[in-house]
């Protein structure tokens, strides 16, 4: 019994050697071939800095748009401070997040002596739908503020419409980072019926509403929705830059840039609008802003 024992043990002690040497080998193996594809990128030097200095380029104007509408608060009547603090955490919201991309693509690649390699770290793409999920909603609260609607018109429109944006940034951050196609198509069709439904709101709901709107701001309520409209629509036509025969390198420079630009107008363009048309409906109904 002893003997049998002490056999069965000897061999499992044998098959267990056996094993640890044949991982070691795949280990050995796969060692360098994984150091190697850590090296792989299809971007060039010159897609490289494009999205490097655009990532720091907004990083700058969100950070200076931030100061701006807040120092600007003091410039409005009471009834408008709000939106220009929700329109200053946007931006400072957005500076934050694009301090965090600037930062992980940064430590995603380096380049030197001309040379540009991937480090193997992956470059963080969820911070742009964080920012998104946090910034969107506010955006579409803070063009319903502006317009001064009834207390319950404020917080209806203002929930279905926040609702909404939170649902379509959802909805699109699995086909995002999906890595075929098919996949990305099926996200991004769910996520467009939420698009849609903000858009037709934006055009219908609150066009009614423009028309109680003093005179003299009706034009620039009017170019904040339409400048709203044309950001928002060229998002999900980034989104589909993937579908094209590009390649990779350019296709991640084309989202990375494209949406870049998407930001700054959405957020620092609406921005600056929404402080204009805050001006001038304080002047119209207070006359002085600064007295009111
Ligand atoms: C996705 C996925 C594909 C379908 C659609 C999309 C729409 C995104 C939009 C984003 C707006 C972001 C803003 C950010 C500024 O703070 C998610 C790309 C329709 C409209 C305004």
């Amino acid at each position: 019994m002893t003997t049998l024992n002490e056999a069965a043990s000897g061999a499992a002690e044998a098959i267990r050697e056996v094993a640890t040497t044949a991982a070691a080998t795949v280990n050995e193996a796969a060692g360098p071939a994984m150091a190697a594809a850590a090296q792989e990128t299809s971007l060039t030097v010159f897609q490289y800095l494009l999205v490097y200095n655009a990532f720091s380029f907004t990083f700058a104007t969100m950070a200076a748009a931030t100061l701006f509408l807040w120092f600007g608060r003091s410039q409005v009547a009471p009834a408008y401070k709000t939106a220009l603090t929700i329109s200053g955490l946007v931006t400072f919201i957005a500076a934050y997040h694009y301090w965090r991309i600037f930062e992980s693509w940064e430590s995603a690649y380096t380049l030197k002596d001309g040379v540009l390699t991937a480090t193997g770290y992956a470059f963080n793409n969820a911070y742009r739908y964080v920012d998104w999920l946090l910034t969107v909603p506010l955006l579409l609260i803070e063009l319903v503020l502006v317009m001064r609607l009834s207390q319950k018109e404020t917080t209806s429109k203002a929930l279905t419409l926040g609702f909404a944006a939170a649902l379509m940034i959802v909805l699109g951050y699995p086909g995002e980072i999906a890595e075929d196609n098919a996949t990305r198509a099926l996200w991004g069709t769910l996520s467009t019926i939420p698009f849609l439904y903000i858009v037709w709101q934006l055009f219908v709901g609150l066009g009614k509403s423009i028309n109680s709107q003093p005179e003299n701001v009706r034009g620039l309520i009017k170019q904040a929705r339409l400048l709203t409209f044309a950001s928002w629509g060229f998002y999900p036509i980034v989104y589909m830059i993937p579908y094209t025969n590009l390649g990779g390198g350019a296709v991640q420079t084309g989202v990375e840039v494209g949406y870049t630009i998407a930001d700054i107008v959405a957020k620092a363009g609406l921005g600056v609008l929404i402080y204009m048309i805050a001006i001038r409906k304080s002047q119209a109904e207070y006359g002085d802003a600064a007295k009111a």
